[in-house]
């Protein structure tokens, strides 16, 4: 097992990777940047290293200043979190160059699956369904209008370099098709400094349902059932559970061999997630695959009662996964509510700025992974995530309605936060029938406009 791991982020992810290198009994560096010195996670660790002024570019970005903190503090592993360098392969290939280990997949899994075009082949290689597209990537716009003609209006244009809705376009006839491909090449050349697009059927009101999978250098790799992760904004998930009411155990058992023979395909080590869309006829299609852990794993900790940061270490240091598929059980029902810096009724405006005073929630069935506390000012640098509200319930009302007296105990003064809209939503009744997909959080808000 390793001896020392330095966390290469910040926030609560930071404070829950300390945790569990804590509870396995290795020792922890954190670093820093100049704008983060009073936070918790320097003060959990063992060690910590300022590594750079506010800017993530100058300090959790900058490769050689986190390699420099490793060096000095003889860390043999690093852990990326989520964000920031976790999905940059260079970043891999750097740290395990300096004989360090980088606690995640291989480099050169993270950019064969940060390819998304890439991606795609692998898992139609592999027989994963995938919505019917362009073979690669488009040589031409004529190229892309006869595939378009083929496979039926709506299509989206995607960009191989994107993902998490970078770059992406929906055209509806053959003019947008056109225009939105010239667009979509310049917004990827612009972003990601590759312009290649390929083009999909566009799949109408489907759910984001993504399976988590686990595996180790010994070729064993399992997964561990879904979470519905539909009610986003521009991307950015809201609130996440599992299971999902959309899928049964037969329709979790064919999704997650597709994800589990998907990731096996390429060899995967590490904890990663793979993205299907749901289309309301329970057809089911590859979307994209997170070679990194997760904001939202802790819906997946709560029902299997398994810690999978604890495991991703394990599995980087050599540890044999000692779970089987069929040991794997989820047993009742897990919510996150992701509580934001932000103003829900003034379009999402950020709220940074000293939280005067912090009262966590407790109480049976809630954990709250946050870095706050009472004097701490949330800096406009990073994420305005500040904490994530945890609930379980032996089923999934259960888990709602701990959920609103976890949101109704949580005292956060000074700043404003997403907790009034989560309890807007958990008194919806399209929520609280399951009815969601992707476009849900959307109407939800313009209906709320309406009616008031
Ligand atoms: C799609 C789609 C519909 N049809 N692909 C958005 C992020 C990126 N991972 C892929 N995305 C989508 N791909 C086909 N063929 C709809 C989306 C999509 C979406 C997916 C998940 C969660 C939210 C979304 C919001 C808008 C569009």
């Amino acid at each position: 097992m390793f001896k020392k791991i330095l966390v290469a982020n910040r926030g609560e992810i930071a404070l829950r990777i300390l945790r569990a290198a804590r509870e396995l009994g290795i020792e922890t560096v954190a670093v820093y940047s100049e704008a983060d010195r009073d936070s918790l996670h320097v003060r959990f660790a063992d060690e910590a290293v300022c590594i750079g002024p506010p800017p993530s570019s100058a300090s959790y970005l900058h490769i050689p200043r986190i390699i420099s903190a490793a060096e000095i503090t003889a860390a043999d592993a690093i852990h990326p979190g989520y964000g920031f360098l976790s999905e940059n392969a260079h970043f891999a290939e750097v740290v395990e160059s300096c004989h360090i280990k980088f606690i995640g997949p291989s480099a050169e899994q993270i950019r064969r699956m940060g390819d998304k075009a890439a991606a795609r082949k692998a898992m139609v290689a592999a027989g994963v369904p995938v919505t019917p597209g362009s073979e690669g990537t488009l040589q031409s716009p004529d190229e892309a209008a006869s595939v378009a003609a083929e496979l039926g209006y709506p299509v989206i244009i995607k960009a191989a370099a994107g993902g998490g809705g970078k770059g992406m376009r929906i055209a509806t006839d053959e003019t947008s098709l056109r225009n939105g491909i010239r667009m979509a090449q310049a917004e990827a050349e612009a972003n990601f400094g590759r312009g290649e697009v390929y083009l999909e059927r566009y799949v109408q009101n489907p759910r984001h349902i993504e399976f988590q999978v686990i595996g180790d250098r010994h070729g064993n790799l399992i997964h561990l059932g879904e979470r519905e992760c539909s009610i986003q904004r521009r991307h950015q998930k809201l609130i996440e559970e599992s299971p999902s009411v959309a899928i049964d155990d037969e329709l979790r058992t064919k999704m997650g061999s597709a994800a589990v023979t998907g990731a096996k395909s390429i060899g995967y080590e590490s904890c990663g997630t793979i993205e299907f869309l749901l289309a309301p006829d329970r057809s089911f299609y590859f979307m994209e695959m997170n070679t990194r852990i997760q904001v939202e794993h802790p819906v997946t900790e709560e029902v299997t009662g398994y810690d999978l940061i604890k495991a991703q270490i394990a599995v980087a240091a050599g540890v044999e996964l000692p779970w089987k598929q069929e040991d794997v059980r989820l047993r009742g029902h897990a919510l996150e509510c992701r509580v934001n810096a932000e103003k829900p009724d003034h379009n999402f405006q950020p709220s940074p700025g000293k939280v005067s005073y912090v009262h966590a929630p407790g109480g049976p069935g809630v954990r709250v992974d946050s870095h706050l506390f009472s004097g701490y000012t949330v800096p406009t640098h990073y994420d305005s995530m500040v904490a994530k509200i945890i609930t379980w319930g032996r089923d999934r009302m259960e888990s709602i309605v701990r959920m609103r007296r976890a949101l109704e105990e949580t005292v956060i003064e000074g700043i404003d936060t997403t907790i009034p809209l989560h309890l807007r939503i958990l008194e919806d009744p399209a929520f609280l029938n399951g009815d969601i997909h992707t476009g849900y959080l959307d109407e939800f808000l313009s209906l709320e406009h309406v009616s008031k």
